[in-house]
């Protein structure tokens, strides 16, 4: 029987069923793995015999929260309060692009932004939409219009994993989606404190889709990634990378017939984007 792994605890793995769209909980014997490989939250497995006989190859996957299959990764980054990061977003939309996991952009908070900053401001981040990315205004305090209805749309029987810094707003927009959801994030923290020890990340099943839970994924590790890494994966750069006549380039200011910096002179690709780039490139040098 094919499952997909929602949770993990000291009552065993928590597997769903998507044909009858039930869960049971069974105990595997020994270590979690599977040739010698840990077994992921949003994993696919054979069981055979109470023992997992096969895990199906995993789409893509993130090491820290071990989770997998991931269809969105949506980044969400407030207008304001918190003040908006283009940095943070580049840093996240690059951790995507080289985790072969597709991502959506979701800008928060658009009510605390008056009228013609926010038509700037749409005008400007229009340029995540150009570059290849579904982008999302909202106002979750419900003043006027906004993208919701076609977020909740695009993620529907999908598996999506929401991430973004304290006070964006990830917890009220859940409550949008499902009210359900955030009040299974919390019974979860009732089975925490008892006796049987829940893995921090479980995989919530609501009643259109498939939602990663995973406190603390605010940020992530950037010392996963090398500067090669970041000139190829860094938003908007891998469509005009493979034109750069330079084997390696790292796409520095000063290279001269560099097809990156052709772009940027030409406004195909943002200059200000361009200088969370050499930011990235600065920090993954220092370490
Ligand atoms: N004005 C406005 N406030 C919002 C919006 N979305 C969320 N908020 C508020 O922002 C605050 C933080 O929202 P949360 O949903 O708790 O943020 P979070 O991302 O879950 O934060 P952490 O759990 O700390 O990571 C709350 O007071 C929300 O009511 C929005 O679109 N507009
Ligand atoms: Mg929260
Ligand atoms: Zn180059």
């Amino acid at each position: 029987m094919k499952y997909l792994v929602t949770s993990s605890s000291s009552l065993g793995l928590s597997l769903y069923d998507e044909e009858s769209e039930t869960t049971i909980i069974k105990k595997i014997p020994g270590k979690l793995k599977y040739n010698n490989i840990d077994i992921y939250i949003g994993d696919y497995v054979y069981i055979e015999n109470d023992t997992i006989s096969r895990v199906e190859k995993r789409t893509n996957y993130i090491s820290r929260p071990k989770i997998s299959n991931i269809d969105f990764l949506c980044i969400i980054v407030s207008l304001k309060s918190p003040d908006l990061s283009t940095y943070l977003l580049d840093s996240f939309l690059t951790f995507a692009n080289y985790r072969n996991i597709k991502a959506k952009i979701i800008f928060s908070k658009q009510d605390l932004i008056g009228t013609k900053q926010l038509n700037k401001l749409k005008r400007d981040l229009k340029y995540y939409q150009d570059i290849g990315y579904d982008i999302y205004f909202l106002d979750n305090k419900l003043n006027a219009p906004d993208d919701f209805e076609k977020l909740a749309k695009d993620i529907e029987n999908k598996k999506s994993a929401f991430v973004g810094q304290t006070g964006v707003g990830k917890s009220t927009l859940l409550n949008r989606i499902d009210p359900t959801i955030n009040r299974l994030v919390d019974s979860k923290d009732i089975v925490t404190r008892g006796r049987h020890t829940t893995k921090d990340v479980s995989l919530i099943k609501y009643s259109k889709g498939f939602i990663f839970d995973t406190p603390g994924f605010s940020s992530f590790q950037l010392s996963e990634f090398s500067e090669i890494d970041l000139s190829i994966f860094f938003p908007g750069f891998n469509k005009y990378s493979e034109k750069c006549k330079f084997v390696n380039c790292l796409h520095l200011k000063s290279t001269l017939g560099c097809n990156i910096i052709n772009m940027i002179n030409s406004s195909k690709l943002s200059a200000s984007s361009y200088e969370n780039y050499l930011k990235l490139l600065t920090k993954i040098k220092e370490k």
